[in-house]
This record gives structure tokens, C-alpha cells and sequence, in this order.
């Protein structure tokens, strides 16, 4: 009886580890990694993406596009802050620089998911596929984090 209460208790506590493994997916020079998300209510406003994308290459790229079968209307967009206000206009591409790390990230370029087809679930993943010019097509497991997330919450840096 034990034995089963603390395999119980280790199953209910599993699910509340904030820190998980990230692993990064490579298309030739590119490791994409970190992705992530956060939990929405409901379906009608859009969720956001972030990811990290790192060029090993002697080559610059850009990436051009993201889908998912998450969203009706995934977009790529920058948040600009002028004279104090933000906006967030769609951006045709963010560039990857050889031998850079960019990242999407809160305040910056990020993916919108716009036309979610289901709310997106706190501790569940789903998949979304980068496009870069050069590499090609990259899919990654997008982790859904808490509505306060601001970073990746990974056990490692990888
Ligand atoms: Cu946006």
C-alpha cells in the first residue's frame, strides 16, 4: 500500500515539473529548438509562438513562413514599439544571419496563430513547421506553458 502511494504521488506531481527537455531539430545548418506556446481560453483570440533558431552555416537565411494544423492562419509578425505605442505588423520574413542565434520571443518577432482550431491545453504540445529559404521545412513540438510564461522552460541548455 506503500508502494502505491508513493507511485501515486510521484504520477501527481509529474505534471507540475515546470522544467522539461527541449530538443533542438536540425535542417542542415539550422538547430531550431525551444519552441513553445501559451495555454489559451478558448479559440477566439489568436495564440502566440516563440522558438529559437540557431545558424552554424557560413550562409545567412530567412525564415519565411510557419504552419500548423493548430491554427487556420498562422503569421509571422513583429512587435514595434514607436513613440511608446506597439503595433505588431506582419513581418514577410525574419532573417537569420550565418553563425547567429535568433530568437522569437515576447516583445520581438513571434508567430501568430490566428483561427485556432482548438484551445490550446497547458502541458500539451502540438507541432508547428518552420520554413527557412535555404534549409528548407522543419516541424518542432511547441510546448503550451502557463499564460505568465516569458521564456522556454527547458532543464538544460542545449
Ligand atoms: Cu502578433
Amino acid at each position: 500500500m506503500k508502494a502505491f502511494a508513493l507511485a501515486f504521488g510521484y504520477a501527481m506531481v509529474l505534471p507540475t515539473l515546470a522544467l522539461a527537455e527541449c530538443p533542438g531539430v536540425t535542417a542542415g545548418e539550422l538547430t531550431v529548438s525551444k519552441a513553445w506556446s501559451r495555454v489559451t481560453i478558448g479559440t477566439q483570440r489568436p495564440a502566440v509562438f516563440y522558438v529559437e533558431i540557431r545558424n552554424d552555416g557560413q550562409t545567412d537565411d530567412r525564415l519565411i513562413g510557419i504552419e500548423t494544423s493548430a491554427a487556420g492562419m498562422p503569421m509571422l509578425h513583429q512587435t514595434v514599439i514607436k513613440d511608446g505605442v506597439a503595433s505588431m505588423p506582419h513581418a514577410a520574413a525574419v532573417e537569420i544571419p550565418a553563425g547567429q542565434t535568433v530568437s522569437l520571443a515576447p516583445g520581438g518577432y513571434h508567430g501568430m496563430l490566428m483561427d485556432l482550431t482548438r484551445p490550446l491545453v497547458e502541458g500539451e504540445s502540438f507541432p508547428v513547421t518552420l520554413t527557412f529559404e535555404q534549409a528548407g521545412a522543419v516541424e518542432i513540438e511547441t510546448r503550451i506553458l502557463p499564460i505568465r510564461a516569458q521564456e522556454a522552460q527547458c532543464d538544460a541548455e542545449r
